[in-house]
């Protein structure tokens, strides 16, 4: 994205610009842009590692546009080439944006923050969102925590946040939209992001498998949507969920296929909401093993 400077503000009375949501997996980013947005666009699970695609969510006021860019937990444990394909997505999105929001778990400052904090680029501005801040029984009990995070890095700001609350959202919003030029808008006001229905109906049905799967499947699960169908109102759309290893596929069926329809309903609801209006489901599952390792398959599924 191209940067422009302060200096033509007199062209638009607009503060435009992008931000991306980073930090390790798990500390709640996505929550952060589904509150941000006011609505659910990028998919949520307690499994770390869910969202592995950069999500844009444009938020657009009467003063502002902010495209705001959720980005895949940072690994610095796992090596698959999936893995560094998800790191190199935040790695890119990092270099592009005008301003940084770093997400700090409360009460957590663990060894894997304080690398990933080491890797921003200089003269980036970041600020500092702390998630989950209702874990603290009230909000003094935050302020120690404030105090700490303060010393870690020249944040900017530091913007304490509960996505489940909402509360402190109001306030990200208003703490980036204040470092950001005057500029052209980049998004029609009323678009929200920059993916096809498709890749949506794929993430949900990975959220499925992300909250109802046990601890092991969902890492080597990808879903890759055969068919996508419009007519009078009606989705038509068939998928197939991709997994690493023979045994999963059974587990993912489940006895006499009672675990896929459980997946398979679920997903259909949650997009029924999303697109508001009625889907019709079909899912299949298929074994291609280690692909999580594979590069070309790891391109070929839409991680690079
Ligand atoms: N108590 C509490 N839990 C939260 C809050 N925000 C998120 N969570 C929970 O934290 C877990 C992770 O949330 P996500 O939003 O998926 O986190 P993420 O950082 O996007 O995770 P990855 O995409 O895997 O890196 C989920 O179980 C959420 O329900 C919050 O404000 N308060
Ligand atoms: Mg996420």
């Amino acid at each position: 994205m191209q940067k422009v400077s302060d200096q033509d503000e007199a062209a638009t009375s607009f503060r435009v610009g992008s931000t991306a949501i980073v930090g390790r997996p798990n500390v709640g980013k996505s929550s952060i842009l589904n509150r941000l947005l006011g609505m659910k666009l990028s998919i949520v699970s307690k499994k770390a590692q869910t969202t592995r695609h950069r999500i844009l969510g444009v938020y657009s006021d009467d003063e502002s546009q902010i495209l705001f860019l959720d980005t895949p937990g940072f690994q610095l444990r796992h090596t698959s080439l999936l893995n560094s394909a998800m790191n190199r997505s935040v790695s890119s999105t990092i270099s592009e944006v005008d301003v940084l929001i770093f997400v700090l778990e409360y009460p957590l400052v663990e060894h894997d923050d304080l690398k990933l904090l080491a890797m921003i680029p200089d003269g980036l501005r970041v600020i500092c969102a702390i998630s989950k801040t209702d874990k603290a029984r009230n909000t003094n009990e935050v302020l120690p925590f404030i105090t700490k995070v303060n010393e870690l890095y020249a944040f900017e700001d530091i913007v304490p946040t509960s996505a489940m609350k909402s509360e402190g959202i109001g306030n990200l919003i208003n703490v980036v939209k204040g470092k950001l030029p005057f500029r052209d808008l980049v998004y029609p006001e009323d678009e929200i992001t920059d993916r096809p229905e498709r890749f949506f109906a794929a993430e949900i049905i990975r959220e499925k498998l992300f909250q109802l799967m046990g601890e092991e499947i969902p890492y080597g699960v990808t879903v890759e949507i055969e068919e996508f169908e419009i007519k009078e109102g009606l989705r038509r759309i068939g998928a197939t969920i991709i997994v690493s290893k023979n045994a999963h596929k059974g587990m993912i069926i489940g006895a006499g296929g009672s675990k896929l329809k459980v997946i398979g309903t679920k997903a259909r609801l949650d997009m029924e909401r999303f697109f508001d209006g009625k889907v019709f489901l079909r899912l299949w599952v298929k074994v291609k093993k280690g692909w999580m390792d594979d590069g070309q398959l790891v391109k070929q599924f839409g991680y690079d």
